[in-house]
C-alpha cells in the first residue's frame, strides 16, 4: 500500500486530496498544527478511517518535519500547507515568507535528511499568483513570472527551490501552477465564498449588504475537487515536470456576484463606477423576500482593495490536458457557482437567525469575517 503525506490537510485542498487518495487505496498521513482550538471541520468525517492518520508538525519547524517524514517514510508528499491568503500576506509578510518560501525548503531538506530523495515524489502547491502583473494572456508554463504580492514572492521561491532540487539532486519534485479553485469548503474570506455566503444570508433576510473590493478583477475559477486529481496525476507522470492547472475560462468578480445572487433568487443590476458602484436588486424569485427590490445589496469598500492587485488571471491548461489526460471542463463556472450557493443556502438555513450579520462596516471588519 502506497503512503502519502499531506501538509495542509485541514485546508480546502487537503481535505479533498485526502478523500481522493483514500479512494485510490493509499495510506494517508496528514500534518496538523498544534493549536489551542481544534479546527478539523473539513476532515472530521475521515477521522476513524484506519488508513487516515494525523501527525503534529509545522512548516516553520524543521525538526517536526524531519520526525514525521522519518516515522511515515512516505512514497509521495503533497506540500499544500501555506499562509494562503493574498491580502493577509500584506499584513503578515514575514510569516508568509517563512511558511510559503522557507517551509518548502524545509520539506525538501527533511526528505534528504531521511535519505528518501530517490524514492519519495514531492508535489508543491504553486500558484497562478506567480504571473501576478501579467505579461501575457492566457498564461501557460512558458509565461514569464511577475509576482505582485508578498504571498506571490514567497511562492516564487517555493517554485524555484523545487526546480533547483530537481536538477541538483535528481529528485522527483514538481510544482502544480494552479489557478483559483473553489468549493463548498473554501475559506470564508476568499471572494467567491464571501459572495456565496452573503447571497445566502441576504436571500434569507439575515444580512443587509455585501461589501467587496475590486469588482473588475478577472479570475479563472475551477472546482477544487477536480483539481486535486491533477496533483496526483502530476506525481504519476513518468518524469518530474511543472504543469498549469486551469479551466481556460475567465470571469470577473462582478460576474461571480451576479450569478451567485441570481441563483439565490436575487436579480442584480450593477450601476456606477469604482468606489461608487452598487449592485441593486431589481427582482426576486423563489423564497427571496420582495422587500429586497430596489435595495443596494452589493457595495464597494476601499477596505478590500489591495496595495497591488492581480487583475487578469487566465490559464491555458493545454499541457495538462495533453500529457496528463486531465479534463479542465468537468465542472463549469455556472455549476461551481450553483453548488457553492446551494451549500451556503442550506448552511444558513440550518444556522437560522444566529447567523444574522451586522452590516455596519466597522463591526463587520472587526468580526474579521470579510477580508
Ligand atoms: P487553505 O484552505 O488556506 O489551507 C491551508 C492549509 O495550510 C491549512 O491546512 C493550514 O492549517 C495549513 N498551514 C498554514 N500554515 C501552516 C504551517 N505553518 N504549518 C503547517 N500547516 C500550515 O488553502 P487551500 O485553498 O487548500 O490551498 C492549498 C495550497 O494551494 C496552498 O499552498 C495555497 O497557497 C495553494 N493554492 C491554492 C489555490 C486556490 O485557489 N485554492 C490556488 C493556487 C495555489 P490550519 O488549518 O492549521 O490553518
Ligand atoms: O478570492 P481572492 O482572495 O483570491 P486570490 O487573491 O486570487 O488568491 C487565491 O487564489 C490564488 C491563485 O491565483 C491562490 F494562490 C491563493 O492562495 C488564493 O487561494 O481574491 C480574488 C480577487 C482579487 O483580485 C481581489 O482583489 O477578488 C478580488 N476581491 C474583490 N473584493 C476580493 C474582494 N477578494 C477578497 N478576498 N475579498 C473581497 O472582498
Amino acid at each position: 500500500m502506497k503512503k502519502a503525506l499531506i501538509t495542509g490537510v485541514t485546508g480546502q485542498d487537503g481535505s479533498y486530496l485526502s478523500e481522493f487518495l483514500l479512494e485510490k487505496g493509499y495510506d494517508v498521513h496528514g500534518i496538523i498544527r498544534r493549536s489551542s482550538v481544534d479546527y478539523r471541520e473539513r476532515i472530521s468525517h475521515l477521522e476513524g478511517n484506519p488508513h487516515f492518520h494525523l501527525h503534529f508538525g509545522d512548516l516553520s519547524d524543521s525538526m517536526s518535519l524531519v520526525k514525521v517524514i522519518s516515522a511515515v517514510q512516505p512514497d509521495e508528499i503533497y506540500n499544500l500547507a501555506a499562509q494562503s491568503h493574498v491580502q493577509v500576506s500584506f499584513d503578515s509578510p514575514e510569516f508568509t515568507a517563512d511558511v510559503d518560501a522557507t517551509g518548502v525548503l524545509r520539506i525538501l531538506e527533511a526528505v534528504r535528511a531521511n535519505h528518501l530523495e530517490k524514492t519519495c515524489r514531492i508535489y508543491q502547491a504553486s500558484t497562478s499568483e506567480l504571473y501576478g502583473k501579467v505579461e501575457e494572456v492566457p498564461q501557460n508554463e512558458n509565461t514569464p513570472f511577475h509576482p505582485y504580492s508578498p504571498y506571490a514572492v514567497a511562492k516564487l521561491y517555493g517554485f524555484w527551490i523545487v526546480k533547483e532540487y530537481r536538477e541538483a539532486y535528481d529528485m522527483f519534485c514538481c510544482s502544480g501552477i494552479l489557478f483559483n479553485h473553489e468549493s463548498e469548503r473554501r475559506g470564508e474570506t476568499f471572494v467567491t465564498r464571501k459572495i456565496t455566503l452573503a447571497a445566502a444570508r441576504i436571500a434569507q433576510g439575515l444580512q443587509d449588504c455585501l461589501y467587496l473590493g475590486n469588482l473588475d478583477s478577472l479570475r479563472d475559477w475551477g472546482y477544487a475537487k477536480d483539481y486535486v486529481e491533477c496533483m496526483w496525476l502530476i506525481l504519476q507522470n513518468d518524469k518530474p515536470e511543472d504543469f498549469v492547472i486551469a479551466t481556460g475560462v475567465q470571469h470577473s468578480v462582478r460576474e461571480f456576484a451576479y450569478y451567485a445572487f441570481k441563483h439565490a433568487g436575487i436579480e442584480l443590476k450593477f450601476e456606477g463606477e469604482g468606489l461608487d458602484e452598487k449592485g441593486i436588486c431589481t427582482a426576486v424569485s423563489g423564497n427571496a423576500p420582495a422587500f429586497l427590490i430596489g435595495k443596494t445589496l452589493v457595495a464597494v469598500s476601499e477596505d478590500f482593495y489591495r496595495p497591488t492587485d492581480v487583475v487578469n488571471l487566465w490559464g491555458d491548461p493545454t499541457k495538462a490536458r495533453a500529457k496528463l489526460g486531465w479534463n479542465p471542463s468537468k465542472t463549469t463556472f455556472e455549476e461551481l457557482v450553483k453548488l457553492m450557493v446551494d451549500s451556503d443556502m442550506a448552511k444558513v438555513a440550518s444556522e437560522g437567525a444566529a447567523a444574522k450579520v451586522r452590516t455596519n462596516l466597522a463591526e463587520y471588519l472587526e468580526k474579521g469575517i470579510v477580508k
